[in-house]
């Protein structure tokens, strides 16, 4: 139980990621813990070689028990990574403090290496694989000297999952240590998994001395490699998640005939026991934790309706060889969400999520060692210390949380956290739902006439930009298929992929298109969001199913008033038409924006994209 005394000093307490200089013994907390080195002689090698390279002075092997999870908080707490907080109202959960200069994903220094730039293409950075080496290995060099190396082995995928995919990590990051214990199926589960194998990715990371101008994120596909450096971030040292489970998954089933997607995985079970399992891609922050952890208005509670989730961030799909449908699993084991705005209206799902054992990045501490963040509370705190560790009060005139703040939680914390999650065989998909963050133009809902439709909706999917990444908030981006900085080799690729795996199902998934941020000329959203999305997804499983009518457009099928259920919404049917109307200037406008991308790809854009663009043309 923590003591009122150590929050008082906690609460004047700052802390940094970059590991202490000095000799780093792992905390006597730890010793007497397990820490055999790996047994494959192919990890033996390899680590043999970073260790030559970066010279840690201590190598500490995470075997991801209960125990050792502690022992590295407690390590945590004494060299200034974490901040216990409140064990009563938050047990067994703490506070980060990032370095203010690395806040989020770093997309302007984040590569595709290869042989050649057109494997990479015109939407990723791109390194010679040599040069990309002999550019980070001086970093390398020498880095971990004073240090201690993590070696952190991870599945990501359910254990004995057709797809589950082994990958050790080595860094000299504490907190990136814990969690990846969050966020994968860490510790000696993946030697096991492993067995004698040498086909495990390999990923490197070094905070270094968390210089912007030293922070490289590497991905070496054709050698199955990460070399991350400069940033504890999650997105660049969580190197399971976006660098495996997006950039280097992607490239892999590419080649072997399968899908690796910025999507969540939501099942939703109807009044007569009916589950249909429906994947939503949209750009970051915008809102996919929230949908993928909606709770049904009440009135669709008390009819039955239930939504559980699979994931939040990413799946990986595959044919099923039986059925030769679309199946698909969530690679993650945790959930490493946005913060601001999070509360128990918006998402309790979310919020009872990181109730307990849960990771805080970036938030205001409050003086009882509890957390805060705008929005969590309609009152902001009288004071608190912001997420840079300075004191704050609402006078303060700036944000007490970062607008990126995170937590991160194991995903068994979620209540509504679906049966089959952690199922190996994965869970059919029957709709694919592709989003943005749009205020003006695009409608609240339409589905695709087809597949191929479908594709080129999701190729030319735009959002505003938020903070998850580092650059201007507000503009409206491209993001093919939410996948824009994921994409792990050459775009052009990316989309005849999507296309050629239609060939090989028998039947696909229906797929469609919403935008929940459609606001008024005075800046007022039109829709409600949130727990109401519900009534759009009725109509998008009905649809599923071939059940729910819908009219033809020029976008595609749309639902007219009648046919999503508005029914306890305060809201008109000229309302709701309002939110689905197309206005014809302001959508050639939108064909106009949406050929940024095509413009880049050039002689390269597949024929299958310019028929879909003459069809549109043709129909507005
Ligand atoms: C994320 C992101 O953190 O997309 O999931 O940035
Ligand atoms: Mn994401």
């Amino acid at each position: 139980m923590i003591e009122r005394r150590d929050i008082d000093k906690e609460f004047y307490m700052t802390t940094t990621t970059i590991p202490p200089k000095g000799p780093r013994i792992p905390a006597a907390a730890t010793a007497g813990v397990h820490t055999t080195p790996a047994a494959n002689p192919h990890v033996r090698k390899w680590i043999e070689e970073c260790v030559e390279l970066c010279k840690p002075d201590n190598i500490y092997y995470c075997n991801g028990s209960p125990e050792e999870r502690q022992a590295l908080f407690e390590q945590g707490v004494s060299d200034g990574t974490f901040t216990r907080l409140n064990q009563k109202k938050l047990p067994g959960s703490y506070l980060h403090r990032s370095n203010p200069n690395d806040v989020a994903r770093s997309e302007h220094q984040t590569f595709i290496c290869t042989p050649s730039a057109d494997m990479a293409g015109v939407t990723n950075n791109w390194l010679e694989t040599k040069a990309a080496y002999n550019k980070l290995r001086p970093l390398l060099d020498g880095c971990m000297r004073g240090r201690t190396m993590y070696v952190i082995p991870f599945v990501m995928g359910p254990i004995g999952s057709p797809l589950a995919r082994v990958g050790v990590e080595l860094s000299d990051s504490l907190y990136v240590a814990v969690s990846m214990g969050i966020m994968t199926r860490m510790g000696d589960v993946a030697w096991r998994q492993l067995g004698d194998s040498d086909d495990f990715t390999k990923c490197l990371h070094s905070i270094l001395d968390c210089n912007p101008d030293r922070r490289y994120i590497c991905h070496f596909p054709l050698d199955n490699t990460i070399w991350s450096v400069g940033s504890g971030y999650g997105g660049n040292a969580l190197l399971g998640k976006k660098c495996l489970a997006l950039r280097i998954a992607s490239f892999l089933g590419h080649q072997q005939g399968w899908m690796a997607e910025h999507m969540l995985l939501m099942g939703a079970t109807a009044p007569g026991g009916e589950k249909t399992y429906v994947a939503g891609a949209f750009p970051s922050s915008c809102g996919k934790t929230n949908f993928a952890m909606l709770i049904p208005p009440e009135k669709y509670q008390k009819q039955g309706w239930r939504i559980t989730t699979v994931g939040d961030d990413i799946v990986w799909m595959w044919i099923d060889e039986k059925t030769g449908r679309l199946r698909a699993i969530n690679p993650e084991a945790g959930y490493f969400g946005v913060v601001p705005g999070t509360n128990e209206r918006t998402n309790p799902n979310a919020m009872a999520a990181m109730g307990h054992d849960t990771i805080f990045t970036n938030v205001a501490l409050l003086p009882d060692g509890d957390v805060w963040w705008e929005g969590k509370t309609k009152q902001p705190p009288p004071r608190c210390i912001d997420w840079m560790g300075k004191e704050w009060t609402p006078a303060s005139g700036t944000k007490a949380a970062h607008p990126n703040s995170r937590f991160t939680a194991p995903a068994n914390n979620n209540p509504a956290i679906d049966p089959a999650w952690d199922d190996p065989a994965g869970v059919e998909v029957a709709a694919i739902v592709f989003g943005g963050r749009r205020s003006r133009s695009i409608p609240l809902v339409y589905q695709a006439f087809n597949w191929l439709h479908g594709v080129y909706m999701g190729a030319t999917l735009g959002s505003e930009t938020t903070a998850a990444a580092t650059g201007q908030v507000g503009v409206v981006r491209r993001d093919p298929m939410a996948m824009l900085p994921f994409i792990g080799y050459n775009v052009r690729d990316y989309f005849v992929h999507w296309m050629r795996m239609r060939k090989r199902m028998v039947d696909c998934p229906r797929i469609f298109h919403v935008n929940w941020f459609r606001k008024d000329a005075e800046g007022n959203y039109l829709w409600p969001g949130y727990g109401e999305n519900m009534r759009v997804l009725k109509w998008i499983i009905d649809r599923s199913h071939g059940r729910a009518y819908a009219k033809e457009t020029m976008l595609g099928w749309m639902p007219k008033a009648g046919d999503v259920d508005l029914d306890g919404l305060n809201m008109s049917a000229a309302q709701f038409e309002a939110l689905q109307a197309v206005d014809v200037d302001e959508f050639k406008a939108e064909i106009l924006s949406q050929e940024e991308l095509f413009l880049k790809l050039a002689g390269d854009l597949p024929k299958e994209f310019i028929f879909q663009r003459e069809l549109l043309i043709a129909r507005v």
